[in-house]
């Protein structure tokens, strides 16, 4: 089902605010402003919106190397983001997460992971503590199509599909992991009947599709929350960008570049909105919106002073009092 007026309107905000980030970031790389690199999402945006758009504010997220889009989607601060890149005072971990490791855990934001594949047996762990505890929240693991064939996703499967936990796969694929194609390590080909064999619940959607990613995350939700055991999400895509912010992507061809240019989840986006009841010219306020508001939050963070050195020796080892209140001793 098509998402309602109102909702297809903050979905198309959300895609942007990722976009227009991703986008101003890789514009401050370019002047050599930000420390290390980043993974960008860009054109991947409709796959965490979609799912986040169904997530309730204790709902937790696992996410990967590559996602910005994912915090932003569960609606962490943009201030706290950015500075934590610049590894500025004000960063939502404190400058020591950066890109792949930022995290907020209020919002259920449990950041990134350079792991690959490590988050769907953490998930796990999440996901079991929720059962044990009576809680209807969920656990989304977010991973790319390379962790497919990890080891990990099959202990993690096959233990989901046994415990039966409250576990939503997410798994957005975009056509590479590094610079290699699925079809060069991928032993079965249809993921879906793949994941089946496990025992869970499989969808396959068009990731750049806001309403069908939407309409498939609403229902992976409702039935895992309601005890149905883990769902798993098949959603391809493609990253605009190379790997990371020092890849410019040579192993692509510029045709298969171009057939997913057209398929840009904001551009489709803009071709169903009449059919949402939503005119081009609420879009375009949407947009100089969020262009405002980034602008604004860059400005934030690059008054914001550097995180001291120090700051990196702290938090290394649980204080006594917090430890004391977990029941743990100082050894
Ligand atoms: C266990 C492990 N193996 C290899 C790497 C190196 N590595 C970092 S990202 C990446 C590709 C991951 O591809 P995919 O899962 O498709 O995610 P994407 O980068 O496309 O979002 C690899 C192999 C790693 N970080 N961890
Ligand atoms: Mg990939």
């Amino acid at each position: 089902m098509p998402l309602a007026r109102t909702e297809f309107l903050g979905a198309y905000e959300t895609m942007r605010l990722i976009r227009e980030f991703e986008e101003a970031l890789l514009r401050l790389y370019g002047e050599a402003k930000v420390p290390g690199f980043a993974h960008l999402s860009v054109w991947q945006e409709a796959i965490p919106t979609g799912v986040a758009l169904n997530l309730r504010r204790d709902d937790v997220i696992f996410s990967t190397h590559r996602g910005h889009g994912d915090l932003i989607a569960k609606g962490v601060a943009l201030e706290g983001l950015f500075a934590e890149l610049l590894a500025r005072q004000g960063g939502l971990s404190r400058a020591k997460g950066g890109s792949v490791h930022v995290a907020d855990i209020s919002l259920g934001a449990f950041g990134g992971n350079g792991i690959v594949g490590s988050n769907m047996l953490i998930s796990l762990g999440a996901a079991l503590a929720m059962k044990k505890q009576g809680k209807d929240t969920v656990a989304v693991a977010y991973f790319g199509d390379g962790v497919i064939a990890n080891g990990a996703t099959h202990e993690a499967l096959n233990m989901a599909s046994l415990w039966k936990l409250p576990i939503i796969y997410v798994r957005t694929d975009n056509q590479y992991a590094e610079s290699t194609s699925p079809r060069a390590y991928r032993g079965i080909p249809d993921v879906v009947r793949y994941v089946e064999g496990y025992g869970v619940y499989a969808e396959a959607v068009d990731g750049n599709d806001i309403d069908a990613v939407a309409d498939a995350a609403r229902r992976a939700i409702v039935r895992t929350r309601g005890g149905g055991g883990p769902s798993f999400l098949q959603c391809s895509t493609y990253r605009k960008y190379g790997h990371n912010t020092t890849d410019v992507g040579a192993y692509r061809t510029s045709e298969e570049v171009e057939t997913w240019r057209l398929r840009d989840p904001l551009v489709r986006a803009r071709g169903v909105a009449a059919a949402h009841g939503v005119s081009d010219a609420e879009l375009d306020t949407i947009d100089a919106r969020v262009v405002d508001r980034i602008e604004q939050v860059i400005a934030w963070a690059e008054a914001q002073p550097a995180a001291p050195i120090e700051w990196a020796f702290e938090d290394v080892y649980a204080d006594p009092a917090t430890l004391a209140a977990f029941g743990g001793t100082v050894r």
